[in-house]
């Protein structure tokens, strides 16, 4: 019967967040929405399982970039999200226009696992980190913090501030 897998619940898929969609962060406000909604469930702490460079681009938007091995291990929270409530990070996220692309990433626990676990995240597109990143050793971060917060420019104020 067609209508037996809507007995399994919503499907989830683990997301791991790195930048301000976290706990206390100026995204966060969607995170809370969907997990008021049932669309996403904090899971815990995690890093990345390998390193990959954390940048702040302009307006203080923190990007991943998609470069395993250069760069620090990276901090943040795993959620489980509902499909309906990847449309909504999606839509954030700016995918449809390769601002971000949500792409597998293995992370670990941060109490000591060594067993990597499949996450997505959404990194930088590529046509935007190229060019923001020097790839010298020195600048990357490894966790988003408050500091780098207070950089933050909401997406609907960034156009006004165009010169
Ligand atoms: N939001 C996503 C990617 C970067 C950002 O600010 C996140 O928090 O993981």
């Amino acid at each position: 019967m067609e209508n037996a897998t809507e007995n399994e619940g919503p499907k989830r898929r683990l997301i791991f967040t790195y930048g301000t969609l976290k706990r206390g962060f100026p995204n966060h406000n969607l995170t809370k929405d969907l997990i008021d909604n049932n669309d996403a469930v904090f899971l815990g702490n995690y890093s990345t399982q390998f390193s990959f460079p954390l940048i702040i681009g302009p307006y203080g938007v923190p990007y991943l970039i998609n470069l395993p091995g250069s760069g620090r291990r990276v901090r943040g929270e795993v959620y489980a999200v509902s499909d309906r409530g990847l449309i909504r990070l999606d839509e954030l996220e700016d995918t449809a226009v390769g601002h971000y692309d949500r792409l597998p990433v293995l992370v670990v626990g941060n109490d000591g696992d060594t067993v990597g676990i499949a996450a997505e995240c959404y990194f930088a597109g590529r046509g935007v980190w190229e060019g923001l990143w020097s790839g010298k050793d020195g600048e990357e971060l490894a966790e988003y913090t408050a500091r780098e917060a207070l950089k933050y420019v909401w997406k609907d104020q960034r156009s006004k501030r165009l010169p």
